[in-house]
């Protein structure tokens, strides 16, 4: 990953001495590969970053809603067929008022919803309005970090419009959305990606949040362990059989206590529940993989126990390649198991298409490897490297 914010600023001496006094160590940067002498450490005032977490509403059934206006007000979703087995998308706040959801089957949507409009994802309408909207984002920064074709990271640190007001920015950029693209955005305004993504949820359809940095300890203390960036169903029930329901709760435990029951992750969790995510915002950020995968809360004892959890990786990775648009660029499959005794495998082989019964064979494969009881599956693709040139291009 390259970062193009330049070393001087976000990566300073003072962020090496803030990790080091909360995680013992220094940590690894996107711009690790700048190296430079840094003034000494009472010089160093670090200016707060100003990141932009802006998100979409609805955003397929939105851009479908904006095409055809007899369906406003109506209960929308876009996804596959409920006779074909198919799966939602997304869908407008009207269905989700009825318990409609992303990634529900249709048919089950189509009971809490019966007046549901179901309609067919049409993936290039939304892939010219992300286009449009990521140009919207480059007038005001260079870097800019596309998620997914509706979500994106803005660095504004450094960007003069609005007088150098954040919140000035995301409202004129949300009101462009709206004006030039004609669908709704909203956003999170904080330091760092990890509140701002969260503060984007916030105010939900069409609004925006803003936390400065001083409100961001009070702001991540209140927050429950679920919304924490990694903290999977499993974990978060993990933690609430410890004792943890909020970000609060678990700033009592040690960086070895959260090592010792989460491994690796302990360390992002210590620094998490304290407001702490010095990612930086890339923007020529290279995805050269897709994969889901599922820790479950009871192993998965034989082979035979893996097959319908499979299916379900596969179908969900079917659905995050295609949000991605990343399908022509496929040119690798895999799968990935956690055996009960925490090894770990890892299977693969060349393909260009998403087929289950190829995820089965490496799912074979990977298991006679360990012979024992299954604790995580994983399933993904690689991507060709020159997906994330033609990515970029995608948006521009
Ligand atoms: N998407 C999908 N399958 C999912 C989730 C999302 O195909 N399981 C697609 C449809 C969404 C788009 O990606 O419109 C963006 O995903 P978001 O998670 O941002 O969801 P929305 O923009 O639809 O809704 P929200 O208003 O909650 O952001
Ligand atoms: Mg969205």
């Amino acid at each position: 990953m390259v970062c193009r914010t330049p070393p001087n600023r976000h990566s300073g001496s003072i962020f090496f001495a803030l990790q080091k006094a909360v995680t013992g160590g220094p940590r690894r940067f996107c711009s690790v590969k700048y190296e430079r002498v840094h003034p000494p450490l009472s010089f160093v005032t670090p200016r707060p970053r100003k990141i932009i977490h802006c998100d979409c509403d609805c955003f397929y059934a939105a851009v479908e809603t904006r095409d055809d206006p007899s369906l406003r007000g109506k209960p929308v979703a876009v996804g596959g067929r409920a006779d074909q087995r198919g799966v939602v998308a997304t869908c407008n706040y009207e269905a989700r008022h009825f318990g409609v959801r992303s990634a529900m089957a249709t048919a089950q949507a189509v009971q809490r919803c019966p007046d549901l409009i179901v309609l067919p994802p049409t993936m290039e309408k939304y892939r010219v309005a992300s286009r449009q909207i990521l140009a919207i984002y480059r007038d005001y920064t260079d870097l800019v970090e596309p998620l997914s074709l509706d979500e994106a990271y803005l660095d504004v640190s450094d960007a003069r419009h609005c007088h150098g007001s954040a919140t000035l920015m995301a409202r004129e950029i949300r009101a462009r959305i709206a004006a030039d693209v004609g669908i709704t955005a909203s956003a999170g305004i904080a330091p760092n990606k990890f509140v701002a993504k969260i503060a984007s949820d916030w105010n939900k359809p069409d609004g925006q949040h803003v936390v400065l940095p001083e409100q961001v300890d009070a702001f991540v203390a209140a927050l429950q362990v679920k919304k924490l960036f990694g903290v999977g169903a499993v974990t978060a029930a993990k933690l609430n059989r410890l004792g943890a329901s909020t970000c609060a709760d678990l700033r009592s435990w040690s960086l070895l206590e959260l090592q010792q029951h989460f491994g690796k992750f302990g360390t992002r969790l210590f620094e998490l529940v304290r407001g702490i995510d010095l990612r930086e915002v890339c923007s020529d950020r290279e995805r050269k993989s897709i994969s889901v995968e599922e820790t479950y809360n009871q192993d998965l004892p034989d082979l035979a126990a893996c097959a319908a959890p499979m299916r379900t990786l596969v179908e969900q990775l079917v659905l995050r390649v295609q949000r991605n648009d990343a399908a022509r660029f496929i040119c690798k499959l895999t799968v990935k198991i956690r055996f009960a005794d925490f090894r770990q495998t890892s299977v693969e082989c060349l393909g260009t298409g998403i087929e289950l019964q190829t995820f089965r064979h490496l799912l074979e494969t990977g298991f006679a490897r360990g012979m024992q009881p299954v604790r995580l599956l994983g399933a993904g693709v690689r991507l060709e490297e020159e997906e994330s040139e033609q990515q970029l291009g995608l948006f521009e």
